[in-house]
């Protein structure tokens, strides 16, 4: 498969799980395009976007002819078909311990940190919208079982997992760079040192920057 063909990746740069995608073609510094793709537009979800994912989310992939979407299958794509560092680790354990932050973030990080916390305190008052405290201070204890499980999980090397970028780090860190700005993540990170640690250290890559919306 030619990895010279084009890549492009349909999204937006405030979506976490486009930066993921983003991070994960930064890591193995393969070249790609972002197309600007609004799904919250008024008119709904642009007709040509629902083509390459019915299920009007953000992000789709194109490699020359080859298309996909679902950030799982993406970066594992991506991984498997460009040269470069491995973003997964070939020890069983690591891997699955891998795999495992990834399903956590998923189910149950992403809504949590971000939606219910992030977009109601901070995004909501960017809008000048009020925030609605039902729904942070639900989501609170869920949220600190993410964190508390974060930390427990993650090694106290470099990165969440090991020495090398995974995964783990590349689905975490657009999660943490939105939480993060939220007041309630001093009170809800507090005693977790390994995680933030890591996020001082990732939040300084290379990768981050050029990805940051
Ligand atoms: N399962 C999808 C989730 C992608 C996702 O939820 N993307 C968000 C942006 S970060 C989105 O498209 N939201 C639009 C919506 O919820 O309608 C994946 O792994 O790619």
């Amino acid at each position: 498969m030619p990895t010279s063909e084009v890549v492009k990746v349909y999204g937006a740069a405030w979506s976490v799980y486009v930066r993921i995608v983003r991070l994960a073609l930064e890591e193995k510094q393969v070249r790609y395009d972002l197309v600007e793709v609004d799904v919250f537009s008024e008119k709904g979800v642009p007709q040509e976007h629902l083509t390459r994912h019915p299920f009007g989310r953000i992000p789709a992939f194109e490699h020359g002819e080859f298309h996909l979407y679902e950030t799982g299958a993406i970066v594992r794509y991506i991984d498997d078909a460009f040269p470069g560092r491995k973003l997964q680790p070939t020890d069983p354990r690591a891997r699955a311990k891998v795999n495992q932050i990834v399903g956590i973030l998923d189910a149950y990080a992403y809504r949590t940190l971000v939606w219910d916390i992030y977009v109601e305190r901070v995004v909501s008052a960017r809008a000048g919208r009020p925030a609605d405290e039902r729904k942070i201070a639900a989501a609170l204890p869920l949220a600190a079982v993410c964190l508390s499980e974060l930390n427990r999980l993650s090694d106290d090397r470099e990165f969440l997992i090991g020495g090398d970028v995974t995964f783990a780090d590349l689905y975490a860190a657009p999660m943490f760079a939105c939480f993060m700005q939220a007041p309630e993540a001093v009170s809800l990170t507090e005693g977790h040192e390994k995680l933030t640690c890591w996020w001082q250290r990732f939040a300084a890559r290379d990768s981050m920057s050029r990805t940051s919306p």
